[in-house]
C-alpha cells in the first residue's frame, strides 16, 4: 500500500485511531465530512477496506422488480411514485411478474430486489401472494423484498403489529429486506423530503424487529439534498448503534440524490467529490458493517469504480430494469452485463467475486449456463 500523506492536520488524530483500529466519534465523522483532503480520507478508508476484504470486490447477478409505482406518500425526493390515475401509473399482474422472474432465473439471477409504491388499494395479500408465487417458481433465488417503509405501511393496512407483519412476509418467502427508505433520520429533513413516510425512529425500530426474527437487512443513507453534515453523521451513528445491538445489517449503501423530476428539482446534484466522501466516511464510521456498496446505477460506473479504492468492496449487481433512479433522471444503463462489472473491478486492481445476497461466493460451475438477456419489459396492468 502507498504511504499516507496528510495535508489537513485535523485528520492526524483520526488517522492514528483508524490505524489503531479504534472507533471514531461524532466529531471525527464531522471532520471527515469537512476535510478537503480527499486523498488522505480515501487512503484511510481504503486501509480499513483492505484490512477487511483484501483485494476482493463483490458483485451479484440480480434483478430489480417494482410491482407498482402507485404511491400515497408523495415524497418530495421521489420521481417514481404516481397517483392511481396519473399518466404512467402502473401495477403489474402477479402472473406477469412471476413469468418475468422465471426469465431472470434463466438469465442467472440469484436475487430479486423487490420494492414499490405504497398503493392505496392493493391488499397485503397481493404482496404475500407475490412472494409465495416467486418462492414456488424460483425456489433458489433470494427474495430481498420490501423496505422498512413498506413494512410499516403493510402493518397499517393489514392491522397487524410490525412483528406479525414481518413474520407473515417471512412465512410467504421474504429472505431479507433491502435498505431503502432510510433517507436521513433527522425529523427536520424528513418533514421536507418525505413527510408521510415512517419516521427515522420507526425505520430503525422496524429494522430491529426484522433482525430479531432472523431477517437480515441492508441500510442506506440518501445524501446530497438539504441535509447537513451533522445530520449525516447522526444517521450513520444511529445505524452503527443498532448494528452493535443486532448485527443484522449486511451492507450499507450511500445513495446520491438525483433531483430531476422530483419536488426538489432546483437542487444541484451531488458531485464526484461528495460521492467519494460518502463512501469513504461510511466505511470509516460504520466499523461494524462488513460491506459498503458503490451502487453503480446511481454513482455512474466510473465513480463506482474509483470508489473501490475509497472504501467500497461491492458494486451491487447487474440490476436489470431499474426504475427509481431512472425516473429521477439517472443517465446510467438499466442493466450491466456481468462481464462489464468484472472488467470494471479488474481494471481497478481488484479481484471480482460473484456473491449471493448474504455474500457467500456463487459457484457457477455447478449451475446451467445463463441464457442471453431478454429485453422484454413488463406490460400487463391490473
Ligand atoms: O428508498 C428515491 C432512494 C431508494 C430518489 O438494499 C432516490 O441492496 C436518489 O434503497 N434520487 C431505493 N435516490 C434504492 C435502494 C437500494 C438500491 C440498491 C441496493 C439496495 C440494497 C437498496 O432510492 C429509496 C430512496 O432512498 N431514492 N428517489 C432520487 N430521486
Amino acid at each position: 500500500m502507498s504511504e499516507l500523506i496528510i495535508d489537513d492536520a485535523k485528520l492526524r488524530p483520526i488517522a492514528d485511531k483508524v490505524l489503531a483500529g479504534e472507533r471514531l466519534s461524532f466529531d471525527d465523522g464531522l471532520a471527515l465530512y469537512r476535510t478537503p483532503d480527499l486523498l488522505a480520507l480515501g487512503w484511510l478508508a481504503n486501509h480499513s477496506r483492505e484490512r477487511r476484504h483484501g483485494n476482493v470486490c463483490y458483485f451479484n447477478v440480480n434483478r430489480h422488480i417494482n410491482p407498482t409505482n402507485v404511491c400515497v406518500a408523495h415524497c418530495k425526493l421521489c420521481a417514481f411514485g404516481r397517483d392511481p390515475n396519473a399518466p404512467g401509473a402502473y401495477t403489474f399482474a402477479l402472473e406477469e411478474i412471476w413469468q418475468r422472474a422465471e426469465q431472470g432465473v434463466r438469465e442467472g439471477a440469484t436475487e430479486f430486489h423487490l420494492v414499490g409504491g405504497l398503493h392505496p388499494d392493493l391488499p397485503f395479500e397481493y404482496f404475500l401472494d407475490l412472494m409465495r408465487g416467486l418462492k414456488q417458481r424460483c425456489p433458489g433465488v433470494h427474495l430481498k423484498a420490501f423496505t422498512m417503509v413498506e413494512v410499516g405501511y403493510f402493518s397499517r393496512i393489514a392491522k397487524l403489529s410490525i412483528r406479525d407483519t414481518l413474520l407473515a412476509l417471512q412465512a410467504a418467502g421474504v429472505d431479507s429486506l433491502p435498505g431503502g427508505g432510510a433517507e436521513i433520520f433527522s425529523p427536520r429533513v424528513r418533514k421536507v423530503i418525505c413527510d408521510h413516510k415512517v419516521s427515522g425512529q420507526q425505520w430503525l425500530n422496524i429494522a430491529r424487529a426484522a433482525h430479531q426474527i432472523g431477517l437480515r437487512s441492508n441500510a442506506t443513507m440518501l445524501y446530497g439534498h438539504i441535509e447537513t453534515e451533522e445530520e449525516r453523521v447522526e444517521h450513520l451513528l444511529a445505524l452503527r448503534a443498532l448494528q452493535d445491538e443486532t448485527r443484522g445489517f449486511v451492507a450499507f449503501i450511500p445513495l446520491a440524490f438525483h433531483p430531476e423530476n422530483t419536488g426538489l428539482a432546483h437542487l444541484p446534484k451531488p458531485t464526484g467529490f461528495d460521492d467519494l466522501k460518502a463512501i469513504a466516511v461510511s466505511r470509516l464510521l460504520l466499523d461494524n458493517f462488513d460491506h459498503i456498496k458503490a451502487y453503480w446505477i446511481m454513482l455512474s460506473p466510473s465513480i463506482a469504480q474509483i470508489a473501490l479504492r475509497f472504501g467500497a468492496d461491492d458494486l451491487d449487481g447487474t440490476v436489470a430494469e431499474e426504475k427509481i433512479y431512472h425516473d429521477a433522471g439517472a443517465t446510467t444503463a438499466q442493466f450491466t452485463p456481468r462481464a462489464e462489472l468484472e472488467r470494471l473491478i479488474r481494471q481497478a486492481g481488484r479481484v471480482p467475486v460473484e456473491r449471493d445476497t448474504l455474500y457467500r461466493p456463487v459457484d457457477r460451475s455447478k449451475m446451467p449456463p445463463p441464457a442471453a438477456r431478454s429485453d422484454a419489459t413488463l406490460s400487463i396492468i391490473v
